[in-house]
């Protein structure tokens, strides 16, 4: 995969033109995913469809060119693998019948087995076996304290109050669950690893629950604790990690670490300070607001060079969204994006 552009930047090698691939890529926003989901009320039954998985991963590439290609799953198949029984119905977020309700619920949760999740291995085959032989397939989980918050919540939340005080609460037993998620983000990520995915992304999608002291105690320490896993076993080892904080607060520079290869950029970071002090340790990531892709063809083409020209110098750069792209945007205006990108 000498000719990927991606993994070229993920090596901190410049480019004459940034890669560029987007969070959710492949959803809701396009016609050709939604006609493959009509056919599916509980969204969980079709990410257990290895070949639906690799046909929806293969959307965005076929209709874009995009660099990078994302396994098409979701970040809550480990608690459901831990019996947290979850689904997602109509219109509804997901939704857990069987949460962490108490401190007990941790202590009586089964061994996490990867075996429970073969239909995610399945499906990095099956995307491997379509892409492209010079697109890079990225595996990913969800930090062990994004897992967390949804297994106590029980599914989304505005303001995730049950997790909040669960953390008040509990915050021995806490800790023992979020270990309990850290290794398992390490088995499942190793196996995505053995099935063929070339770099690992670790979403912390609830990362702005929390002060910049429990940023550090209940999400950070176990993000660092999986990646010193995965930077120690040789299948893993010389795998790229990129990793994505939603609104941390922390400044990005001082959450970074070692371990990780790339940070992915929130929308409201900014990215011409962080890239002046990130610049030779870490590829960068992002980070164009996702609902300026709302807004006018000349909007979009304006903000898109505005960051392409910021980072026009940072050897390690990918062109992506600040978060993931949302059901009510235009494919057309993605398309003026990359058009602003490569022209
Ligand atoms: O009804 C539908 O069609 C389901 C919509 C959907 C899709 C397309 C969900 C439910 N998950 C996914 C796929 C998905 N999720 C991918 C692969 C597709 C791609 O990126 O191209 C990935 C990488 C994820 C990761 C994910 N799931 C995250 C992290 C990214 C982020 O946005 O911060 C999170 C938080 C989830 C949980 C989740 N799954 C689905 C929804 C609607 C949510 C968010 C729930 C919430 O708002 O809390």
């Amino acid at each position: 995969m000498e000719d990927s552009k991606f993994l070229r930047a993920l090596n901190l090698q410049p480019n004459s033109i940034p890669p560029v691939w987007f969070m959710r890529q492949a959803g809701r926003y396009l016609p050709e995913y939604q006609k493959i989901r009509k056919n599916y009320s509980n969204f969980l039954d079709m990410c257990k469809q290895p070949k639906t998985c690799a046909e929806l991963a293969m959307q965005p590439i076929e209709r874009f060119d995009l660099d990078a290609s994302i396994l098409f799953s979701d970040i809550l198949t480990i608690p459901d693998a831990l019996n947290l029984g979850l689904a997602f119905y109509e219109g509804e977020g997901p939704k857990f019948s069987n949460p962490i309700s108490s401190p007990d619920d941790i202590k009586k949760l089964i061994p996490f087995d990867i075996n429970n999740l073969g239909y995610v291995f399945k499906a990095v085959e099956e995307t491997k076996n379509l892409l492209p032989k010079d697109i890079p397939l990225i595996g990913f989980c969800g930090s062990p304290w994004t897992l967390a918050a949804y297994s106590i919540e029980g599914g989304s939340s505005k303001d995730f109050n049950k997790t909040k005080k669960f953390m008040r609460e509990y915050p021995n037993e806490l800790q023992n669950f979020l270990e309990i998620l850290s290794n398992a983000c390490f088995d499942y990520l190793k196996q995505q690893v053995l099935s063929g995915v070339d770099t690992l992304q670790i979403f912390d999608s609830w990362a702005d629950l929390l002060s910049d002291n429990e940023l550090e105690i209940f999400s950070l320490k176990y993000t660092r604790m999986l990646t010193e896993l995965l930077k120690k076993d040789p299948v893993t080892a010389d795998i790229p990690i990129i990793l994505f904080e939603k609104s941390p607060n922390k400044k990005v520079e001082d959450l970074v670490f070692k371990e990780i290869t790339c940070v992915s950029l929130y929308w409201q970071e900014d990215i011409d300070r962080i890239s002046k002090n990130l610049i030779g340790l870490f590829a960068i990531q992002g980070n164009l607001d996702p609902k300026v892709l709302l807004r006018s063809d000349e909007s979009i083409w304006q903000e898109t060079k505005r960051i392409c020209n910021v980072m026009k110098e940072y050897p390690g750069f990918i062109f992506n969204l600040g978060h993931g792209i949302t059901p009510d945007i235009d494919p057309n205006k993605v398309q003026v994006m990359i058009d602003a990108i490569r022209q």
